[in-house]
């Protein structure tokens, strides 16, 4: 049996999900109007409003029991203590360290991980000063203008999303750019209007074997060489964030500037790490460190306030209950403030690449849905497209709706039509429109009996569609360190609940390794040993190219 199976409030929360199949929120909320009070709770500048889902007290406590029997609050200790929890690898998982602002010694193999975690954090905030400052010069004597982050996954997704977010609090020192795709087009595209003079790379990425990444780095050392004709000119122009020294050096990268993270830093948490250096330089190191100090907040949120007052572990377990209650499969997020452009993106790594596991801890193969697959865009924009499934599929899809009490950029008459549209989509979507209202509608636009029944069962929206709402007070670094680090948690929590290694990615490497042989085919350096379909591809491709 699997563990999550020997608790009685799994089971109890199957027969619970058997008894609400009908509830409606709308029906919900007529009953009780103190819903809202109930089922919100604010935390930090973030009000989280999960009242729009299909929870009563009897439902949110067979959820916290299932948590308390599946050892939660050991899980968190753990983690946070620098237990080797990621156990397929072996490794600490200690992003919280990165961000341990209270800076409480942490032992990990006798180690006192912070004072690595400060000594990176002075070496960033030295280099950060001296580029932004124009104290460090390019090749020809000029400063840096432009930094270009060349990192894929979770050495791109994060500082991308960062800067995108906070551009507001930029003050344009320097400006920011990212390469991640291995297509050519990408690279030749953030490159055409740079000067090499004036740029510097960042190569970011763990292992400093990752091809995409390695075959972009060659390409902008090549387009500097263009310009430079001196190989000492590499020095000025790129840095490293990697653990993999040699590798570094052998680029041609001093290894004085090459700033260091840890195996206890996940690809995909390694935000709060040197990866976070382009942050850093486009905003200052101090909104950096607000950064980190949004996500302490959250940390202590989540490792010291009961279940019933802490946030990641509510939003964890409703989107558990939504699976259960619904069978939902996916989970859109949607946020409506354009800073959080992709905020979607950044959570739908490490979400799926964290939870989208098929076996328990102890290798058992599970028999319930793990990570949803998590998708969405711009609300806004979304309004537009997808939504239509949204309102009126024929399936369920819970949402979290993220938006801000004020815009980043006022622009007068703007904020408010958005939030109007945030607030009516989620009222929307709890409701939907019934019968009779379309019917009443219909009859006051004067539609005969006949039009408005063939017209009746393409108007109803039988809403009853779950959503969270994020209530941000703006979007500011403080607030998206702790944004951020609610769904980590969030993430964690369920990982723990469902009883499966959240901190490895054997999905990821399983690709890596075949596209290297492929490669070697591709090139003619070996023959294709696949199955028909992959070897009459490479043929084919290899074949036009020829
Ligand atoms: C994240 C993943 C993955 C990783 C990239 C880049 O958790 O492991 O997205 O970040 O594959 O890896 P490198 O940083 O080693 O280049």
């Amino acid at each position: 049996m699997l563990k999550l199976e020997q608790s009685d409030y799994w089971q109890q929360l199957q027969d619970l999900a058997q008894i609400h199949r009908n509830t409606h929120l709308r029906d919900l909320f007529a009953r009780d109007n103190q819903r809202f009070q109930k089922y919100s709770l604010g935390v930090q500048n973030i009000l989280f409003d999960y009242s729009k889902n299909c929870i009563t007290d009897e439902v949110l406590s067979a959820l916290f029991g299932l948590a308390k029997d599946m050892d939660l609050t050991g899980a968190i200790e753990r983690m946070y203590r620098g237990d080797k929890i990621n156990t397929t690898e072996n490794r600490a998982v200690l992003h919280t360290a990165l961000r341990n602002r209270g800076n409480a010694p942490l032992l990990v193999d006798g180690i006192n991980v912070m004072e690595q975690v400060n000594d990176e954090l002075a070496n960033m905030r030295q280099f950060v000063d001296k580029v932004r400052s124009g104290e460090w010069l390019g090749y020809s004597g000029k400063r840096i203008t432009d930094v270009v982050n060349i990192g894929i996954g979770g050495s791109n997704l994060g500082p991308k999303m960062v800067t995108q977010a906070l551009s507001a609090y930029a003050d344009n020192k320097v400006r920011v750019h990212f390469i991640s795709n291995v297509d050519g087009v990408e690279v030749a595209e953030v490159l055409r209007p740079l000067h090499p003079e004036q740029v510097l790379f960042v190569v970011a990425s763990k292992t400093f074997t990752t091809s995409e990444t390695m075959t972009n780095a060659q390409t902008a050392r090549n387009w500097l060489m263009a310009s430079a004709f001196d190989e000492r000119a590499v020095k000025k122009h790129f840095v490293a964030v990697s653990t993999n020294t040699k590798a570094v050096s052998e680029f041609g990268i001093d290894t004085e500037h090459m700033f260091t993270m840890w195996d206890w830093v996940g690809g995909r948490y390694s935000i709060w790490s040197a990866i976070g250096l382009p942050i850093a330089l486009y905003l200052g190191f101090d909104q950096f460190e607000e950064l980190l100090t949004g996500a302490y907040d959250m940390d202590q949120h989540f490792r010291d306030q009961p279940m019933a007052n802490n946030a990641p572990v509510i939003l964890a377990l409703i989107g558990i209950w939504n699976s259960l209650l619904h069978g939902a499969q996916s989970l859109v997020i949607l946020p409506y403030d354009q800073p959080l452009e992709s905020f979607t993106d950044y959570i739908q790594q490490a979400d799926m690449e964290s939870n989208g596991k098929h076996v328990d801890q102890t290798g058992n193969r599970v028999n319930y849905p793990t990570s949803p697959v998590v998708w969405g865009q711009l609300g806004i924009d979304g309004q537009h497209a997808f939504y239509q499934l949204l309102h009126q599929g024929n399936v369920i899809v819970p949402a979290d709706f993220i938006g801000s009490v004020e815009s980043s950029t006022p622009v007068r008459g703007h904020h408010e039509n958005l939030m109007a549209n945030f607030f009516a989509q989620t009222e929307a979507l709890m409701n939907g429109i019934s019968e009779d209202q379309v019917r009443e509608q219909l009859q006051a636009q004067g539609l005969n009996q006949q039009e408005i029944e063939a017209l009746l069962p393409h108007k109803v929206h039988e809403g009853n569609r779950p959503s969270n709402t994020l209530l941000l007070k703006r979007v500011d670094p403080r607030t998206l360190g702790a944004l951020i680090a609610l769904y980590e948690h969030k993430i964690f929590t369920q990982g723990v609940v469902w009883d499966i290694c959240s901190f490895d990615q054997w999905g990821v490497e399983l690709g890596k390794t075949l596209a290297k042989g492929i490669l070697s085919e591709i090139n003619g350096e070996s023959t294709n040993a696949h199955d028909s379909s992959t070897n009459g591809l490479i043929d084919y491709f290899k074949s036009l190219r020829a």
